[in-house]
Formats: C-alpha cells, sequence, structure tokens
C-alpha cells in the first residue's frame, strides 16, 4: 500500500488485509509504503501490524515499486491507503492468479462505484480517455485501467520491469503486460469513497499517463503521421513538377512549395520515430520490432550521416544545375525539390548523430553474434 498521509484510514486498511490473510490461511505480510508523510501514517500502519518502508524517491509509483522490491511472497496485491478497496475481500481479485493468469486488474465500472467516490471527469473521460488510448496501443480489453487494486505473481513483476515514479505508473503496468504477452485478467472490485484529502492531481497526473504512453508508442506519435505525411508530400510534388493545378470551384491551387514541405516534415518525423524507437527498446518500454532489429543489424547511424551528406550533395548539385540552366528562368517547382533534398539531408545528418548517441553498444554486439 502506498501511503502519502493517510492518518485516517491507513489502519482499517491494514487490519482489513490482515484479516483476509488470517481467514484465507495464506502466509504474507502488509506492506505500507511511506515517502513523504507528515501525519503521522507511518507509525498507525506499523501499530496495526504493517511493516512500514520509507523510499526516499517521492511519487506513487516509487513508493510502490519499493514495495515490490522488498516483498517476500510469491504473489502481491497492490492497493490505496484510503480504505478505497475492499482488502478484507480478496478471494475474487486472486482467483486468476491460482488458474495461472499472470495478473489481475480490478475494475470498479464493474464492481460498483459508490456515489461520490470518483469525480464525473474521471469517470466520464480521465480514465475512459486513458483507457481507450491503452486499449488501441496494446490491443488489451481493459476495462479499467486506473484501478489501483491489482494481484500479480512475482514472475510477472520480473517481467514488467517498471520504471516510472507518478501515477502513470498504473499505466505502465497494462501497457507493458500487453506488450511482454502477460495473461491479464478483469476482474470486478467495488469502489468505495475516501476519506481524507485526494492525492491525485487530476491534470498533473492525467498528463503524467498521456505523456507516458505517448512516449511508449512512437509509431502512433511519429511513424504513421510522418508516413502519412511523406506520401501525401511526393503526391503533391509529383502533381507541381506536372505543372498540374488543383481546381476546387473558382479557386484554383499550383501546389509549389506544400509537397516539399510535407516531405521534410513527414520524414522529419520517420527519423525522429526510429530513434524513438531505438530509445523506447533499448530502454525494455518497446519490444524490438523488425524495423529496429533491422537497423541494428544492417544500418546504423553511420548510413543516416552518408545517405543525408549525400542527399545535401545531390540538392546543391541540382540548384547548380538550375543556375546554370537559365536563371532567368527559374522552374520553382524543381528548385523546390532542391531545397527539400538539402533541408531532409542536414536532418538525417543530425537525427544520424542522435541516433549514435542512443545506440545501445551491446545489443549491436548481441545482434551481430547471432547473425
Ligand atoms: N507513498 C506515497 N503514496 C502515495 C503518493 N501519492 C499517492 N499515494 C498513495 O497512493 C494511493 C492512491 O492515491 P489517491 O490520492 O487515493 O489517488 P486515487 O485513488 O487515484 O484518487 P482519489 O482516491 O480520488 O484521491 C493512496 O493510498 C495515496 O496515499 C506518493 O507520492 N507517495
Ligand atoms: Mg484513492
Amino acid at each position: 500500500m502506498p501511503c502519502l498521509n493517510e492518518k485516517e484510514t491507513v489502519q482499517t486498511c491494514v487490519r482489513k488485509a490482515l484479516s483476509w490473510l488470517e481467514r484465507s490461511g495464506r502466509a504474507g505480510e502488509v506492506i505500507v509504503v511511506d515517502n513523504g508523510c507528515t501525519d503521522g501514517s507511518p507509525e498507525l500502519a506499523a501499530a496495526a501490524g504493517a511493516r512500514v518502508l520509507f523510499e526516499p524517491v517521492p511519487g506513487y509509483g516509487s513508493a510502490l515499486r519499493r514495495g515490490f522490491v522488498e516483498a517476500r511472497g510469491e504473489w502481491l496485491v497492490m492497493g490505496d491507503a484510503d480504505d478505497t478497496y475492499a482488502f478484507d475481500e480478496l478471494d475474487a481479485l486472486i482467483k486468476p492468479l491460482e488458474d495461472g493468469t499472470d495478473m489481475a486488474v480490478g475494475n470498479r465500472f464493474a464492481g460498483g462505484i459508490a456515489p461520490g467516490a470518483m469525480t464525473w471527469s474521471h469517470r466520464y473521460i480521465g480514465t475512459p480517455l486513458i483507457s481507450s488510448l491503452l486499449r488501441l496501443f496494446t490491443g488489451l480489453k481493459v476495462g479499467d485501467s486506473q484501478c489501483g487494486l491489482r494481484a500479480f505473481t512475482r514472475d510477472a513483476l520480473q517481467r514488467l520491469d517498471l520504471q516510472t515514479d507518478g501515477m502513470e505508473l498504473a499505466s505502465e503496468m497494462i501497457l507493458k503486460a500487453a506488450r511482454r504477452g502477460l495473461k491479464v485478467a478483469d476482474v470486478p472490485v467495488p469502489y468505495a469513497e475516501r476519506l481524507g484529502e485526494a492525492k491525485l492531481n487530476t491534470f498533473r497526473d492525467g498528463w503524467r499517463h498521456l505523456r507516458f504512453l505517448l512516449l511508449a508508442s512512437p509509431n502512433y506519435m511519429f511513424t504513421v503521421p510522418g508516413a502519412v505525411l511523406t506520401l501525401l508530400g511526393i503526391a503533391i510534388q509529383a502533381a507541381a513538377l506536372g505543372d498540374d493545378t488543383i481546381e476546387i470551384g473558382d479557386w484554383t491551387w499550383q501546389p509549389v512549395f506544400a509537397g516539399s514541405i510535407f516531405v521534410i516534415v513527414g520524414i522529419n518525423a520517420l527519423l525522429l520515430g526510429l530513434t524513438s524507437r531505438l530509445y523506447t527498446s533499448s530502454r525494455g518500454i518497446t519490444n524490438e520490432d523488425a524495423i529496429v532489429r533491422f537497423y541494428n543489424r544492417y544500418l546504423g547511424f553511420e548510413v543516416f550521416i552518408a545517405g543525408g551528406a549525400i542527399m545535401v550533395i545531390l540538392g546543391l548539385g541540382l540548384d547548380l544545375l538550375l543556375l546554370l540552366a537559365d536563371p532567368g528562368n527559374l522552374n520553382i517547382s524543381i528548385a523546390a525539390v532542391a531545397q527539400m533534398l538539402i533541408v531532409v539531408g542536414a536532418n538525417a545528418v543530425l537525427v544520424g548523430a542522435l541516433a549514435g548517441l542512443l545506440e545501445d553498444p551491446d545489443e549491436k554486439k548481441r545482434v551481430r553474434a547471432r547473425s
């Protein structure tokens, strides 16, 4: 139980959990992790029979991860210390683990939310928004991605390799469970109104979740929009080279720079998508996919630097040709292509330099040893 100033409720939570342990005949311990209480709740928790730990790094995720590391059990249950979850009734939550599931996630929408327990903005906007992003990114059917009551095996914990410090840990667990192929169960759990003050800040913590999810999904952030823009740009540029005009009603548009702008931004997004994937896969946030494997095996930052330099030279060469051909009657569309080559090439050189910093040298050795 992560606990930040919950003096009204922490003892009840500890007692409920201990009573469930005793009733179910399971050997276990109740751990409360404090990282900055000022209201005496750690002392109260200890008096109620909990093992109390102190974690110096602040945050919900940081406190939970500390508890996970120190826990001695084979199975772990996490839950808030604000008496919103029924710690005295954990049979249903544990049941899937008995059947070989790796992680059970509570679902408050299915289990019943007491009046006043969840603000309407969390109930109808925040939680559904984060849950639908998680469903989109993982394909996993999660009913309540923000439920704080969960159970999982020690083996699942090791495979999850959790790293975040804040409330976004709740999303990190689901995202990584899906990416590591863990078996996840959805268990209806009731949710009661909390006593004491909320520690969650809707905007700060909501943004932490969103930021984590977006960073962990470079394909949705960069690769897909980048590919769409690049293709659109090539199509528009081809039309411009053919001197085509696009007519909508009375309005005529002869694209001159639009195509090259789209290609520049699109390729930039693709380059950033690749570097983000190098970064997230070396940090274990995303799995190594075919493109990252291809990069590690056949490419490397040197290829980007060399390829970018060649594009810059081609662009400059094209400029020179245009200038020599007929400086008075410049073909603007071809000139746009030349400038596009220079900008894209220069970007590729810069991104190549960045990729050189992000590359995991050991990974390259491993890939070469395998091949
Ligand atoms: N140790 C520690 N515990 C925290 C921290 N932030 C929150 N908690 C605890 O984590 C649990 C969840 O926080 P809550 O404020 O209940 O968040 P919530 O359940 O999403 O929202 P409300 O219950 O509506 O406030 C509670 O037991 C808090 O005391 C923290 O920085 N450190
Ligand atoms: Mg709570």
